[in-house]
């Protein structure tokens, strides 16, 4: 038995000073019980607790870590970045070199702003929508998470649905009342949004693959009819790319699917594990935000030359030949071998490229109410048997599971091994509910 009084013991001091004794509430644990392991250590696919514990990570902190924990290239440069400064609230080359490596992989931002997370990112790339349009009112999707702004914690997915609380707290009625909510993977519902609030919605944001209700696809034209009906309505249309930005192709999502946004928003990946997003697209739209136009966003951080050096290493070895390919032949491994054990057991498995999610569910997830549909005493029990054998999955059904290049194929073949066992343990709960 694994175990846990180091963490027991820390997790007791973290919640005397910090609420739910973390610094983001699916860290906690809340939708699978126990005392979350504190982490004292990553290296490539692995990481390592407090006790001693190591685990095959799968959560990878949440997207960034695409290339494994403590890449060496990536520990060099940050080393060497460190060396000469954390940071001058001034410009350095580093983020000029950023944004042109991905400007140059992703053609439809022509123009990008750094920030320092997501929620920033989404936040202020709506302002900029609503500015350019001269409209207030902008639509997301059930279950689509964007970063906790007012405006966006709107049926929001991510650890707002893992809490039960999607509509949070403290949202001022108006902030709610701009915020339209749609039906993943169904347009007409999007269409019918449009007819009630003809020339008054400014943007539709939207997770070009939903990676925050577990994760679920964009059924085949989905994406090109939002792009069709927004250049229609003269509304913008935003690819929240934080999960998806070099994640899915080197072009993101939109690469793969070869539908252009207006705006892009972007994290994670880009910053190789530090603090970082982005928010960029038509030169245009663009144009509007300070000091180069009156759309006001600031940041301390913003660019940060540790994170944009660590961002930039990143990219450049994602950028080598073969990459995608390695990622897509483990990722395919590792669906392979779990689909196989899925067969009449009531859960679903659902991919794209290194994102994954088994669904306690025996429908196909295709939107947030089929993912609510799932069976969350299952799956705790399933990630119980997984993290107590040595893999640490994502602690919440409404998550995606991601593989890094630093995985190899023994590390997929004994994660395959753990969950069928996980699944039979998974079985009881179910058997019992
Ligand atoms: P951050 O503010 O957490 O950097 O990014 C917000 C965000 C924006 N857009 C998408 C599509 C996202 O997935 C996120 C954040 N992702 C979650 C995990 N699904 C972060 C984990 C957490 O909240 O602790």
């Amino acid at each position: 038995m694994r175990s846990t009084w180091r963490s027991d013991e820390l997790f007791k001091r973290a919640q005397q000073r910090m609420p739910g004794g973390v610094n983001s509430p699916v860290r906690a644990f809340k939708a699978v019980g126990g005392t979350p392991p504190f982490i004292t250590q990553g290296e490539g696919p692995r990481i390592r607790d407090a006790d001693g514990n190591e685990y095959i990570d799968y959560v990878c902190s949440w997207g960034p870590l695409i290339l494994g924990h403590a890449h060496p290239g990536v520990v060099a440069a940050v080393t060497e970045a460190a060396r000469k400064g954390f940071s001058f609230g001034a410009s350095t080359e580093t983020e000029v070199e950023l944004a042109e490596t991905i400007c140059q992989a992703m053609p439809s931002i022509e123009k990008i702003r750094l920030v320092s997370s997501g929620t920033e990112a989404a936040m202020s790339a709506l302002r900029l929508c609503r500015a350019y349009t001269g409209r207030d009112k902008v639509v997301k999707f059930a279950g689509g998470y964007h970063g906790h702004s007012d405006g966006l914690l709107v049926k929001a997915g991510s650890g707002a649905t893992t809490l039960g609380i999607p509509d949070s707290p403290g949202v001022p009625r108006g902030c709610a009342e701009n915020t339209l909510v749609a039906t993943y993977n169904n347009l007409e519902t999007v269409a019918e949004l449009f007819e009630r609030h003809p020339m008054d919605i400014a943007a539709v944001i939207v997770e070009p693959a939903a990676a925050n209700m577990g994760l679920v696809k964009p059924q085949p034209g989905f994406l090109h009819g939002l792009r069709e009906m927004t250049l229609r309505q003269g509304a913008l249309l935003v690819f929240d790319e934080v999960i998806t930005g070099f994640r899915l192709s080197y072009g993101g999502a939109q690469g793969l699917f070869g539908v252009t946004p207006d705006i892009t928003c972007l994290g994670k990946v880009i910053g190789g594990g530090m603090p970082i997003g982005a928010y960029g697209g038509r030169k245009d739209i663009m144009a509007m935000v300070a000091p180069e136009g009156p759309v006001y966003q600031a940041g301390t951080l913003s660019g940060n030359p540790l994170a944009t050096t660590a961002g930039l290493a990143t990219l450049r070895i994602l950028g080598a030949p073969g990459t995608y390919e390695r990622l897509e032949k483990l990722s395919a491994r590792m669906e392979d071998g779990i689909v196989k054990l899925l067969a009449g057991r009531g859960a679903t498995f659902s991919r794209l490229g290194s994102l994954m999610t088994v669904f306690f569910t025996a429908e196909e997830v295709r939107d947030y109410s089929a993912a609510l549909r799932s069976d969350l005493r299952r799956f705790a029990a399933f990630f119980n048997h997984l993290l107590n054998s040595g893999i640490y999955w994502p602690p919440s059904q409404f998550e995606a599971a991601f593989v890094s290049l630093a995985h190899t194929e023994a590390d997929i073949d004994q994660t395959v091994l753990t969950i069928s066992r996980a699944l039979t343990e998974s079985d009881l709960k179910g058997v019992t509910n």
